[in-house]
C-alpha cells in the first residue's frame, strides 16, 4: 500500500521530557520514523511523500487560536528571551479560571496544554504540520479508491484535542484523516484506535457528533495516561450519545484480554456501518515498551492487522505511539501487511 512519509518530522526532536520526576531523553524520538520507514520500504509498500493540503484543513478539527498559537509559540518563547525548550509549568485546574487565555506566554501555554511532557522546539510546526497532511494524504488516496493507506506521522496526534495538546501529540492527525474522508463524501467513518493510550483529544473531537464512532482499546487510564479521560462510562453526548466507545484493559493485559476487547471494538464498528474506517495505529501494546504495560509480542500484529482488515473497509491507518524501537518498524509493518495480502 501507500505509506505517506516526509522527512520534515525530523525537525521535531523534544530532547527531554519530564517523566516519573526527573527530566528524561524523550521515548518520542525521530529515530522512531526512521526505523519504521526502512521496515516499511523493506516490506514493499510505496514510500510517497504528503501533498500541500492547505492549512486550512487544520480548521476542521482544530480551533483557529490554537492553531496559530501552536504555529507562533517557539518564535514568541525565543523573543520573550527565554531559553531552552518551550514547556509549560502550570495548568488552570479546578478552582482556577480556564474561561480566558492570560495574554503572556507562560499562561498561554498552560491554557492550551495538559502534561509538561510535549516540548514545543524550533522545528516542532513544521513536523506537526507534515504529520498532519501526511494523514490527511492517506485520506485522500483512500477516496480516490485505493484499499488502504498508511500514513507514517511523527509527531504522533490522538491526544491533541480541539485547542489542546499534549501527551507528545500537537494536531490530531487521524482526526483530521476522518474529517477528510468525511468531507471527500463518507457519511460515515469509523475511528478505532489501537494505540497503549487512550486517545482523548479524538474523543473530545467527535464527542458530540454522530457521523464519526470512536473507539478506544487502551490501559485503564485508573493508573495510565491519560489518567483523566478514557473510562468506559463516557459515551458520547447529544448526538453523539451512544457514539463513543471505551475499553479500558488493566495494566499488564495480554493477547488473551486484548483479542476479546478487539472483537468487542469490531463488533460495534460493524453495527455503526461505517463507509471508511480510520485506526489510529500505535504499538506500544508492546510486551517491551518503555513506557506501556500491555503484553503483546510482535506475533499479534498481524493479527490486530488482519482483525481490522476483516471488516472490508476503506481503511487509513495512521501511525501514533510505540516506543520499543528495536521492534516498532517489525510491529507496524505486521499490521500494515494483513492489508496488502
Ligand atoms: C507522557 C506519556 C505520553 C504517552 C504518549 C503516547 N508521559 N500516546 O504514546 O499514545
Ligand atoms: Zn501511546
Amino acid at each position: 500500500m501507500k505509506a505517506v512519509y516526509s522527512p520534515l518530522h525530523a525537525r521535531h526532536d523534544g530532547g527531554f521530557e519530564l517523566y516519573r520526576g526527573q527530566l528524561v531523553p524523550t521515548f518520542e524520538t525521530p529515530e522512531r520514523a526512521e526505523i519504521i520507514r526502512a521496515a516499511v520500504a523493506a516490506a514493499g509498500h510505496e514510500l510517497v511523500e504528503p501533498r500541500e493540503i492547505p492549512e486550512s484543513r487544520l480548521l476542521g478539527v482544530h480551533d483557529g487560536e490554537f492553531v496559530e498559537f501552536l504555529r507562533g509559540a517557539f518564535a514568541r518563547w525565543q523573543s520573550e528571551g527565554r531559553q531552552g525548550h518551550v514547556i509549560p509549568s502550570g495548568f488552570p485546574a479546578r478552582g482556577l479560571r480556564r474561561d480566558r487565555r492570560p495574554a503572556g506566554i507562560s499562561g498561554s501555554l498552560g491554557y492550551y496544554a495538559f502534561d509538561a511532557s510535549t516540548p514545543i522546539v524550533a522545528g516542532t510546526w513544521d513536523a506537526a504540520l507534515a504529520a498532519a497532511r501526511s494523514a490527511m494524504t492517506a485520506a485522500a488516496v483512500v477516496s480516490e479508491g485505493e484499499r488502504a493507506a498508511y500514513a507514517l506521522c511523527r509527531p504522533p496526534g490522538h491526544h491533541a484535542a480541539r485547542s489542546t495538546y499534549g501527551g507528545y501529540c500537537y494536531l490530531n492527525n487521524a482526526a483530521l484523516a476522518a474529517q477528510y474522508l468525511l468531507d471527500g463524501g463518507c457519511r460515515r467513518v469509523a475511528l478505532v484506535d489501537v494505540d497503549y493510550h487512550h486517545g482523548n483529544g479524538t474523543q473530545e473531537i467527535f464527542w458530540e457528533r454522530d457521523d464519526v464512532l470512536f473507539v478506544s482499546l487502551h490501559g485503564d487510564p485508573e493508573t495510565e495516561y491519560p489518567w483523566f479521560l478514557g473510562y468506559a462510562d463516557e459515551r458520547g453526548a447529544g448526538r453523539g450519545e451512544g457514539h463513543t466507545l471505551n475499553l479500558p484493559l488493566p495494566a499488564g493485559s495480554g493477547w488473551i484480554e486484548y483479542e476479546v476487547a478487539l472483537e468487542t471494538a469490531l463488533e460495534a464498528t460493524r453495527r455503526f456501518a461505517p463507509d471508511a474506517l480510520v485506526v489510529s495505529l500505535g504499538v506500544d501494546t508492546y510486551e517491551s515498551d518503555p513506557i506501556s504495560s500491555f503484553k503483546l509480542a510482535g506475533k499479534h500484529y498481524p493479527l490486530i492487522g488482519a482483525a481490522l482488515a476483516g471488516l472490508g473497509l476503506p481503511t487509513v491507518l495512521v501511525q501514533e505511539g510505540g516506543y520499543a524501537v528495536a521492534e516498532i518498524g517489525s510491529n507496524v509493518a505486521g499490521v500494515l501487511g494483513a492489508f496488502a495480502d
